[in-house]
């Protein structure tokens, strides 16, 4: 039998900001529940959640502080289990978002391998000396500043790819390994259909921790030895093996790069069923010529075992309404982009929203603002002398809550 997920229309859920069921201002299973009926009109087969597990929240859930609880902000487990067997009713698989990569150091592992240098978790993260009261090297984190926070109670650097606050596992030490297999484990027994594994190819450091290059052109620090580093693909083999034991589960990788090249080492048989085309959905302006020639590319590279995703939207990017805005034709923009989203070969991802026309966020206010990456970005440019409008101005742009404000179910305002 073909693979259900070569047939099916993905629908991407921002937990918080999908469907309110309790009336508290957060979206939920139960609000999410309640418009499986909606869904199944829509006509998707498949749902992706964004993290719904227990977090702090300082990345809205992208930094896990326990793996195998429902946040309380998204109801109970119970709310989750029913969740999941009304959409299997209807015919419409789950795939929930993991992070493999970092934990909150709210999580308890953390806090244990905080503890002392002898904790038995000290190696479940990446801890190093300081080289002459430094950080070991120069590596800056993906989201702007360092990538090593230093710990006064043990005097050591830990590593965090992302936000201080997510900080990263280490992949090299096979407890960790066996425990993340183990979380994956009881989600597939719960039954839900797959995973969208977050900053996948992030999981290897370099064992050298030497200093990254500068690129001096563009001022900006080429990231050699912070991601994609041997042995990650060895990793992913075995993630896929473990997941693909199970019958009809799907993995979609979010592997942090616009190379087509790179993208294609991840996908396929034995491997991740697909990853996220960044090469085509991060496509900043509609430009049909660019956007041709990027599916036409992907025709030629990919093999047959091999599928491209389409989508042009996401929690993390600037909704394609707002992006390829054409003054009074924004409704041609949504049906030319769904139309070719719905057509073209590959497995296409809705992000919610974007089927009624929802247009970007501006924030007006800071203090509005949810997004750590729009914040960091506001105080890196108030530091660098920028005015307070300025500042905004760059939080807006840099920040997510642009793509990430409620679905608009009616037309009230509050
Ligand atoms: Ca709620």
């Amino acid at each position: 039998m073909e693979d259900w997920w070569k047939k099916a229309v993905f629908y991407e859920i921002y937990m918080p900001s999908f469907c309110d069921g309790n009336g508290d201002g957060i979206g939920d299973f139960i609000g999410i529940t309640s418009k499986l009926d909606y869904l199944k009109k829509l006509g998707i087969n498949g749902i992706w959640l964004t993290p719904f597990y227990r977090s702090p929240k300082v990345d809205n859930g992208y930094d896990i502080s326990d793996y195998y609880t429902v946040d309380p902000d998204y109801g109970t487990m119970k709310d989750f289990e029913i969740f999941l067997m009304e959409a299997h009713a209807r015919n419409i698989k789950v795939i929930i978002d993991i992070v493999l990569n970092h934990t909150s150091t709210e999580h308890r592992w953390f806090q244990e391998s905080r503890s002392s240098k002898v904790n038995p978790k000290r190696e479940w993260y990446i801890w190093r000396d300081p080289v002459n009261g430094n950080a070991p090297n120069n590596w800056i984190s993906f989201m702007e500043g360092p990538a090593w926070t230093f710990d006064e109670k043990t005097g050591q650097f830990f590593y965090h790819s992302f936000a201080e606050q997510q900080v990263d596992l280490n992949w090299t030490n096979p407890e960790v390994k066996a425990e993340m297999f183990r979380v994956m484990r009881f989600w597939l027994e719960k039954g839900v259909d797959g995973f969208r594994l977050d900053v996948i190819n992030h999981l290897k450091v370099t064992v050298r921790f030497d200093d990254n290059p500068w690129d001096e052109e563009v001022g900006e620090q080429i990231h050699c030895y912070d991601k994609n580093q041997e042995g990650i693909l060895e990793v992913i083999e075995e993630i896929a093996a473990f997941v693909h034991s199970y019958p009809d589960k799907f993995l979609v990788g979010e592997v942090s790069s616009e190379d087509l090249n790179e993208l294609k080492n991840y996908c396929g048989k034995g491997k991740l069923d697909v990853v996220f085309q960044f090469n085509l959905g991060s496509i900043p302006e509609l430009d049909v010529e660019k956007i041709y020639q990027q599916i036409k590319e992907m025709d030629i590279a990919y093999k047959e075992d091999q599928l491209p995703t389409l989508f042009f939207g996401s929690h993390d990017m600037s909704r394609f309404i707002t992006r390829f805005a054409v003054d009074g034709k924004e409704e041609e923009v949504a049906k030319l982009i769904s139309t070719l989203m719905l057509t073209a070969k590959g497995v296409p991802f809705i992000y919610y929203g974007e089927e009624i026309g929802m247009r970007d966020l501006v924030i007006d206010d800071i203090s509005k603002m949810k997004d750590v990456q729009g914040l960091i970005a506001y105080h890196l440019a108030l530091e660098a002398g920028k005015t307070e409008k300025e500042a905004l101005d760059e939080a807006n742009r840099n920040g997510r809550d642009r793509s990430r404000s409620p679905m608009q179910w009616s037309q009230t305002t509050y």
